[in-house]
């Protein structure tokens, strides 16, 4: 039997204000024709099928087509929720997508039992835990007065405890078939991208890779979103997200996982999935920029998306402006510039005068900054409200 692990979709995923949706169609026609050369018995997606709880129109579309070619290829599929689904909105269709061979576990069902699901294949028979992203109310009372770190021990030892119970179902059940667990949760030692803004259960709430336990064959897991092993000796492994949907992952070789069951005996394989797009990085002064877009050349399937980064030693108002024309004119059919940052290295003027010798101005934090400046100034009334007002400033620029 032969099993495709992928996670991580996030189906309506903009890369600034750049609909990802070509790059996921690509995927899907891609996925759909490996599944029916390797003949997938099962296919498992582990969790953020959605960008959003709510997911618009045009995505639920994307999802349900792709849904719809799967029909009649003889190959299984369980989804199950991750942080950025709705429990609800994934388990809406479920009645009547189980008629079709797809079974959805959106949130974590009242009874274990519910997540448990046994697939046959001549003689062969496989045994899945469909466990979705694991919330609060899931797994933990909550009680008052608590502090910070309680809370996330608690969530640690109630996440151990889950799959503790999921291990025992199995064994009071199942044992001896091939048993594999899906996930959605941070585990220890794995990679966290940008675009992975969600952190309810993110560096604090960590688990270690030995929560499964011994009874495991594969654990296919989603929400980091670069392919990771966490134990090949376990078979815990991440399939991370089919496609790029931030820059700092614009170096991965994406993957999906084939597992190949013969009784209780695993074989994984890492299958990379083709890059339809690049995205790419441009760092110097402007002028290095320019003369890197003028000299690019590579091309993908998608328009390649840039992101430039000016770093200029001194505030240079021509600069900003031949900046803005940059990225007003800048015109090529293989290349969109989708995001810009300038940086003048010696920020502030007079900033040399306001410190002691030898302190660089990158040491040196914006506030701290605005009130030497204060200082200087000699401002005596309303500081409290100027350094509020300027902290609002900040916050709103996220810096
Ligand atoms: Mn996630």
């Amino acid at each position: 039997m032969k099993i495709l692990h992928t996670s991580d979709w996030h189906i309506g995923k903009q890369l600034h204000k750049i609909d990802l949706s070509p790059d996921l169609e690509l995927f899907f026609d891609w996925l759909l024709a490996k599944i029916k050369e390797e003949h997938i018995d099962v296919l498992l997606v582990s969790g953020d099928v959605f960008d959003q709880a709510n997911p618009s129109q045009a995505s639920l579309k994307q999802y349900y087509n792709f849904l719809k070619r799967m029909i009649g290829t003889d190959c299984k599929i369980i989804i199950t929720g991750g942080n950025h689904d709705s429990a609800s909105v994934l388990n809406a269709p479920k009645e009547i997508l189980g008629f079709l061979n797809i079974d959805v576990v959106g949130g974590a069902p009242e009874n274990i039992s519910d997540l448990f699901y046994n697939y046959r294949k001549g003689e062969e028979q496989v045994v899945i835990a469909g466990v979705p992203f694991l919330r609060d109310k899931d797994i933990r009372k909550s009680v008052a007065g608590e502090s910070y770190n309680d809370k996330i021990e608690q969530i640690r030892e109630g996440i151990k405890a889950y799959f503790s119970a999921i291990n025992t179902h199995y064994t009071q059940h199942c044992q001896g078939l091939c048993f594999i667990v899906m996930g959605h949760l941070y585990v220890q030692g794995a990679h966290v991208s940008e675009s992975m803004r969600d952190i309810q259960i993110g560096n604090q709430a960590s688990v270690k890779g030995t929560i499964f336990g011994e009874e495991p064959d594969y654990v296919a897991l989603g929400h980091i979103h670069k392919p990771y092993a966490v134990s090949t000796l376990k078979n815990v492994h991440y399939s991370g997200s089919p496609v790029c949907l931030s820059f700092s992952e614009k170096e991965e070789v994406k993957q999906v996982n084939i597992i190949s069951v013969t009784g209780k005996h695993v074989d994984v394989d890492i299958v990379p999935i083709p890059k339809f797009r690049n995205l790419v990085a441009f760092q110097g002064t402007l002028e290095e920029v320019k003369t890197q877009l003028q000299k690019y050349s590579l091309s993908s399937q998608l328009i390649s998306l840039a992101e430039i980064i000016v770093n200029e030693p001194d505030e240079n108002v021509q600069i900003r402006q031949d900046l803005e024309e940059l990225l007003d004119t800048h015109d090529n059919p293989e290349l969109k510039i989708i995001k810009s940052k300038l940086n003048f290295i010696n920020k502030v003027r007079g900033a040399s005068e306001a410190f002691q010798p030898g302190i660089s101005v990158a040491d040196v934090t914006p506030m701290q900054m605005f009130e030497k400046r204060l200082e200087l100034d000699g401002h005596q009334e309303h500081t409290d409200e100027l350094k509020n007002a300027f902290r609002q400033i900040l916050e709103e620029l996220n810096l």
